[in-house]
């Protein structure tokens, strides 16, 4: 199989927004690293397209996320200038059928990069914290897909919107700081951060240790998202969504 060809098809995919079938009904064979490769250089034509690469995205890190789409195992992708959102406001039109998540973002202050890190290691080198929500948004049919699939999809990235408000790393026990997702008034979801591997820590030491497989590395001033602290929520135009991170405000976002 020609991994170029299939990261080809899969960068046209994410810039029209369209569905398409799963990788793996045509290429069975597929493995997790073929899928790591396509997604590296599918995010290579983007950035030889004139994006750039801002941070990493862990995914699958909660039970709730893994239960949704049935896919057991953390996985990462890669974060796109083009895909930070400047204001509260996301536009559906060019997306598949986008869905939105709570998440806690790191950003880096240190370079980070080792299989043998901890997470003393990623407080020393981080800068902030930020209550974040993520855009995801599979190009794959039905958001219905395997572990190579959605890996190879850029473990479904679309687009991400932080909060104003850094906080030290220092100024809240993530593990514990609770979460209410409202869609148009009603509570859809909850949850705390906790559900990102014991602790949202933990989520950036395993992507250090994955990326370091690879010989990559956290940059300073690069974004990591944590995961998904809840189950994803479908968005449509007009529907307006408010996450309150307990003690550390709100984000509001106006779906259009
Ligand atoms: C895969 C991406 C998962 C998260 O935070 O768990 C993700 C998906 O659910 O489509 O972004
Ligand atoms: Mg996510």
């Amino acid at each position: 199989m020609d991994l170029e060809e299939l990261a080809k098809r899969i960068a046209e995919h994410q810039r029209r927004g369209v569905a398409m079938k799963k990788l793996t009904l045509e290429y069975p064979d597929l493995t997790v690293e073929h899928a790591y490769r396509i997604q590296a250089l599918t995010v290579e034509g983007h950035l030889a397209a004139g994006d750039r690469l801002v941070g990493w995205k862990m995914g699958l890190t909660s039970r709730a996320k893994q239960v949704s789409v049935g896919v057991e195992e953390p996985i990462y992708g890669r974060l796109l200038g083009s895909m930070e959102l400047r204001e509260p406001r996301l536009s559906v039109s060019g997306l598949v059928h986008p869905r939105v998540e709570p998440e806690l973002a790191f950003v880096m202050k240190e370079r980070l990069g080792s299989k043998a890190v901890t997470p003393r290691d990623v407080w020393n080198a981080t800068e902030c914290v930020i209550p974040a929500v993520e855009f995801i948004d599979s190009r794959y049919e039905n958001f219905s897909f395997t572990l190579v699939d959605v890996v190879a999809d850029n473990a479904s990235s679309s687009k991400f919107y932080l909060g104003d408000q850094g906080f030290s790393p220092y100024d809240a026990r993530w593990d514990e700081v609770g979460v209410v997702m409202r869609k148009n008034g009603a509570v859809v979801q909850t949850g705390a951060g906790a559900a990102v591997l014991g602790h949202p820590v933990r989520s950036v030491v395993m992507l250090t240790q994955m990326l370091s497989r690879e010989d990559l590395v956290l940059e300073p001033g690069m974004v990591v998202l944590t995961g998904g602290i809840t189950e994803a929520i479908p968005v449509t135009a007009g529907d307006v969504v408010q996450i309150a991170f307990d003690g550390l405000g709100a984000l509001e976002l106006r779906i259009s």
